[in-house]
């Protein structure tokens, strides 16, 4: 978990490590509402699952191999800023990837997310995916009834959001 400076995001190189060498900790990223856990097997992530009502989930494998043609279209489009009415729970099966989130004062923060990794992403907080160098992450997204990630992407239409507007006045108060 390491903080990472203002990135470009169209600067063409959304996948190398940008890390700005300031850590960032469980308790800053808490601060802002984003859960960070290491599971180490399925067991975990099943008590988490139903302990918040997650009754379902699927895998996805974000790769060249996997989506083939369409796959620097998805790397891109998971990267604009966007954020949902919705909790976002990834548990990383394998690979690697950075979650960017934006911090209190909507400086970039990044979290590098690897096998065993569970992150949680609070409804209505900005923040972008993007695959690393190696190009391969598997991750399980775990839902509630029918997935529902339609990303809004960031505008100062946003700003009126229900959703937005209890995030940012639940942690940036
Ligand atoms: C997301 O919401 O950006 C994704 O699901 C990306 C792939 S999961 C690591
Ligand atoms: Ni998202």
């Amino acid at each position: 978990v390491a903080g990472g400076p203002e990135l470009a995001p169209a600067d063409g190189d959304q996948r190398l490590p940008h890390d700005s060498g300031r850590d960032v900790n469980e308790e800053e990223l808490k601060n802002i509402g984003v859960l960070y856990y290491r599971i180490p097997d399925l067991s975990g992530v099943n008590a988490l699952a139903s302990e918040r009502d997650y009754k379902n989930r699927d895998e996805i494998t974000v790769s060249p191999a996997k989506m083939g043609d369409i796959y620097e279209t998805k790397v891109r489009s998971f990267f604009d800023e966007h954020l949902h009415e919705d909790e976002e729970i990834r548990y990383i099966r394998d690979g690697k990837g950075y979650f960017d989130v934006r911090s209190k004062g909507d400086e970039w923060v990044r979290i590098q997310l690897e096998k065993d990794d569970l992150i949680i992403l609070p409804a209505g907080i900005y923040h972008r995916f993007t695959t690393d160098e190696d190009n391969y992450i598997q991750a399980m997204r775990l839902f509630k009834e029918e997935p529902k990630w339609t990303p809004l992407n960031r505008s100062g239409d946003l700003d009126a959001n229900e959703f937005r507007k209890a995030y940012v006045s639940q942690y940036w108060g």
